[in-house]
């Protein structure tokens, strides 16, 4: 009995092996064959790496089969009309859209513009290398330099205007120094030509510049010709959805005087003046600056005697219109003129000469009273 359970047991240790080897040889097909997870015949002699063989189950270096997850039900087709291959493109929404466009743009209804001359806003560098008390450059110490210019910012402030035009600026960095200083302004720019210069500081933006160098007719002149003495500073400004076109002058003085140059001066911002309005019809084109010369004066009549342009301080007394004290006398050099156009006119009563007292004829450190009015779209 014993011996037959002994018999009975080794068979069946056979049998469990013989099973356990096969299942050793099918672990490797299978592995061989990835992706086929059928259980191999430990009997078939078939090779399993014969291409020709007809009961290959699958090629691991074919891809097709196995890979090939897609689902022909899953909505990826590109051919529907509503998927939007529109908005994809960014050109046309991204593209700036200028609001004063817009019917609904708020634009500003008047403006006040100023002329002011500064006085021989130099800095603290010797520029011209003759800068003795009898030379026209002075160079100022830094607490002199720091005064200058916070006196300048106040009188600018007492102005208020939103644009202000400038004379006898030296440099850049004095205007910078002043546009910081005030602090009220967005854009500013110098008409550098000379030792000091013509500048304009604006609320808005100035879109265009230039300082007209070329030559003008003048006719007293030797060769016929002259150019402006300072930059006839012609700049181009947007604010508040308006168009505004301002020109700051500083015509030759009569310290020294070249009454020829003046008035081929005068003559020749009158014809460009002109022209701007006939280009620009629906701007406001407004002139200021120190003219160097009176009401009635020949200078001043290549703008009185044209229709093209009103002087705002013609309506104030002589006393009222003046902005510099001369000799005993208070005179108006400084003037601001409208050219007529349909962009703006003058707000009647608004010109007024802004200085430190009603008997004085200067505001702050400068020998020019200011001048300041409004207009209105
Ligand atoms: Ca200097």
């Amino acid at each position: 009995m014993n011996k037959l359970l002994f018999l009975v047991t080794k068979i069946l240790a056979v049998l469990v092996l013989s099973v356990f080897i096969s299942g050793l040889s099918g672990c490797e097909e299978t592995y061989e064959n990835t992706g086929n997870t059928d259980v191999v015949d430990p009997t078939d002699t078939t090779d399993p790496t014969d291409p020709t063989d007809p009961t290959e189950q699958a090629d691991p270096t074919e891809p097709a089969e196995p890979t090939d997850t897609t689902d022909p039900t899953e909505p990826t087709e590109p051919t529907d009309p509503t998927e939007p291959a529109e908005p994809t493109e960014p050109t046309e929404p991204t593209e700036p859209e200028d609001p004063c466009l817009a019917p609904d743009a708020e634009k500003i209804n008047s403006v006040i513009i100023g002329t002011y001359n500064t006085h021989l806003f130099f800095d603290k560098v010797c520029d011209t290398g003759h800068c003795s008390s009898s030379d026209f450059e002075s160079v100022l110490s830094d607490s002199e330099y720091n005064t200058k210019v916070k006196d300048l910012a106040d009188s600018v402030k007492k102005i208020g205007a939103d644009i202000i035009l400038l004379q006898e600026v030296e440099k850049d960095s004095c205007l910078q120094d002043l546009f910081g200083k005030t602090g009220t302004y967005e854009d500013c720019f110098l008409g550098e030509k000379e030792t000091v210069d013509t500048a304009v500081m604006t609320k808005g933006k100035i879109t265009y510049k230039n300082k007209h160098p070329e030559q003008i007719e003048c006719a007293g002149c030797d060769g016929g010709k002259t150019t402006f003495s300072r930059a006839f500073l012609e700049t181009h400004i947007e604010l508040g959805c308006r168009k505004i076109i301002v020109f700051s002058a500083h015509f030759k003085s009569k310290a020294d005087d070249d009454a020829q140059r003046r008035l081929a001066e005068a003559a020749a911002a009158a014809k460009i003046l002109k022209k701007r309005a006939e280009e620009n019809p629906g701007a406001l084109i407004v002139m200021g600056g120190d003219l160097n010369d009176e009401p009635g004066s020949d200078t001043l009549k290549s703008f009185e005697n044209d229709s093209a342009f009103l002087r705002v301080a013609a309506e104030l007394s002589s006393k009222d219109q003046a902005t510099y004290y001369y000799r005993g006398d208070a005179i108006a050099l400084d003037h601001i003129f409208l050219v007529k156009t349909d962009g703006g006119k003058y707000k009647t009563g608004s010109a007024e000469v802004v200085k430190d007292a009603p008997s004085y004829y200067s505001l702050g450190s400068s020998d020019h009273a200011a001048l300041k009015a409004t207009f209105e779209f």
